[in-house]
């Protein structure tokens, strides 16, 4: 092709050049003989002619191919932290800016996950204020609740609350409200997918009569997800090593549990994960790795095990599909084509809920109640799936999800979720497909992390920095911040990740925000934190700390981090960072395979 190219551009600037010879012999040996006769010349340009439109043939059959080669060119990207993250949600962000028709057809069979989340905050404010739970209210806050998974901690001889004459009326509102109960229960149930065979264990909750809250304690069969054996499954692959648990020491009355951020080795200890945090208990400590057995997590001594074991599907479970157009049908009777509006059918989980609406408004006004939510320090308007000051909204018979909705909406990953979506042509990056997975952050999913490791170009890893003062849902014992910590300080020092590239999203600032706006102060969870209580200085703090465990344990001291303060419910903010991240990911990979 190079050889036909030049002599193209010979007989474009040479057709004429019979008596300026060149000083260049190489040029002068590829002139025309000076003799040359014009019968030869015709055949001679005829010839370089045909060269010509060979080489543009074969030119364009390349940039053909380019294109098909780069179309098939992928980014994978591997969204990594624990649960209640916002790693979901993350997702859903990617889908609404690259798919949004998608986005958009599938926000109605939100709806039921939606209810669900209702009818869980609505379950938790009944469990808060039944009087088998008053007696565990903790003044200190050791069991301060904020997410819907996390768990109070009941003290089973702390005496009575001696506010008896302001004790919320339990007993009736439990009555009104017991319709919600089944609810729960019927929802878990057609979430579960009876189409899907491989969803067997698509839902957890351990069995409960609806009408009998003593079953909402902790039940002796709990699910294995709590277990604690599996908690620590090593996730980490046979060239990263795992770690064990981030254990906060052993709560003493009147102290918070302290955060300690994990020790920063030099590099040669990369591989190691001494456990910072060995408690006074002594559960923890040197030797307390991936495979020391660890005390395992009596189900009995906390109230919510049964209760807040959230509910899961399975990945590969076809619910979204199966809820298309927002009925509880099978698929059957849902693809008939009947166009009556889901409002039209009497069993649809709409009605008991717009029949209980001002049962549960009432409740969540109540003045008592609200009360008892403040001295058990449990802030659900900072919950996952909080739908409370919605009710009207979310309850009425015609209720269809909005955007926001769906982001709000919780539902517990397991397995792997995969998204796939090729950038559009008017980008830079036109062609290029770009894969997500979305892992289940819960401990007994991390074990799941791993084979995606050997493949992945980057890794979104999130922190969610408002969690300082709460406690894994898995494990009570084990404070969220320090958890995150840990899990960071494996993915940064693993050697199996040091070339991907790795984008931090301290998350859910807006909750961060407001809780130290209404008076939270870190230093009492972290008291190595020493400077003034306020959003800019703690972000700053988290910012930094973040940043420099990575300068210090990266085995790459080249890899360039790239941190953001998000809170990925926000749309606008996050569709501005996400397409930042998606650009810098892109091209740092395409630079690295020689693409561009
Ligand atoms: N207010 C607020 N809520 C958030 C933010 N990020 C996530 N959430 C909510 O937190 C809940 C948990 O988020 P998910 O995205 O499901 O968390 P995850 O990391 O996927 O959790 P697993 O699937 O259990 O691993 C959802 O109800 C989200 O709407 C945030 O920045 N701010
Ligand atoms: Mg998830």
């Amino acid at each position: 092709m190079r050889a036909a190219k030049s002599t193209h551009a010979r007989s474009q600037q040479l057709p004429n050049d019979h008596d300026r010879r060149p000083s260049d012999p190489f040029l002068a040996a590829l002139l025309p003989p000076p003799d040359e006769t014009p019968e030869q010349r015709e055949a001679r340009l005829q010839q370089e002619e045909e060269a010509r439109k060979r080489s543009e043939n074969i030119d364009r059959m390349l940039r053909h191919d380019d294109k098909r080669n780069r179309r098939k060119k992928t980014v994978k990207v591997l969204l990594l932290g624990q649960s209640e993250s916002g790693k979901s949600t993350t997702l859903k962000q990617f889908q609404l800016l690259h798919t949004p028709a998608a986005f958009h057809k599938e926000r109605i069979a939100w709806r039921f996950v939606i209810y669900l989340n209702l009818v869980r905050s609505i379950r938790r404010i009944l469990e808060a204020i039944s009087p088998e739970d008053n007696n565990g209210l903790d003044e200190e806050d050791f069991g301060d609740s904020t997410e819907t998974a996390s768990i109070i901690i009941a003290s089973p001889d702390r005496p009575s609350s001696s506010h008896a004459s302001n004790q919320p009326n339990y007993e009736a509102y439990r009555r009104r409200l017991a319709p919600l109960m089944d609810l729960e229960q019927r929802l878990i149930n057609v979430l579960s997918d009876p189409e899907d065979n491989s969803d067997k264990e698509a839902t957890h909750l351990p069995g409960f009569s609806p009408h009998s809250f003593s079953a909402f304690a902790a039940p002796a069969g709990i699910s294995p997800s709590t277990s604690a054996s599996s908690a620590y499954s090593g996730w980490t692959s046979a060239s990263a090593s795992s770690h064990g648990g981030a254990r906060v020491p052993a709560h003493q009355p009147g102290r918070p549990p302290p955060i300690t951020i994990p020790p920063t080795p030099g590099p040669s200890h990369s591989h190691s994960h001494p456990h910072p945090t060995a408690g006074p208990s002594g559960a923890t400590g040197a030797g307390a790795g991936p495979t020391s057995p660890r005390s395992p997590t009596s189900p009995t001594v906390s109230l919510g095990s049964g209760s807040n074991h959230e509910p899961s599907i399975r990945t590969g479970s076809n619910w979204k599909k199966h809820f298309a157009l927002g009925k509880i049908q099978s698929q059957k009777t849902a693809h008939s084509g009947e166009l009556e509006g889901w409002w039209e059918d009497p069993g649809d989980p709409v009605h008991v809920l717009n029949r209980c609406a001002p049962v549960m408004k009432e409740l969540w006004a109540d003045p008592k109640i609200q009360q008892r939510l403040a001295e058990k320090k449990i802030r659900l308007e900072e919950s996952s799936g909080f739908y409370l000051d919605e009710i009207d909204r979310i309850t009425a018979k015609m209720y269809f999800p909005t955007d926001d909705d769906v982001l709000k909406a919780r539902l517990k990953t397991t397995g792997v979720v995969e998204h796939k979506f090729t950038l559009a042509k008017n980008t830079e990056f036109r062609g290029v497909e770009w894969v997500i997975y979305d892992v289940g952050g819960a401990r007994n999913q991390r074990q799941a992390w791993a084979p995606y490791f050997d493949d992945v170009n980057a890794i979104i890893f999130l922190a969610p920095i408002s969690a300082f003062d709460q406690q894994l849902a898995e494990d009570p014992k084990v404070n969220r911040l320090e958890d995150s910590f840990l899990l960071w300080k494996s993915v940064i020092e693993s050697r199996l990740l040091a070339h991907v590239n790795i984008v931090l999203f301290l998350n859910k600032c807006d909750l961060l925000k407001k809780k130290l706006e209404s008076g939270v102060r870190l230093k009492h969870y972290m008291p190595s934190f020493n400077r003034p209580n306020d959003y800019d200085t703690v972000s700053q703090y988290f910012r930094n700390r973040f940043g420099a465990m990575h300068q210090q344990l990266s085995p790459n001291k080249s890899r360039e981090l790239f941190i953001h303060l998000t809170a990925v419910t926000d749309t606008p903010k996050t569709h501005i960072i996400i397409s930042n991240v998606r650009d810098i990911i892109l091209t740092a990979n395409l630079k690295s395979s020689s693409l561009m």
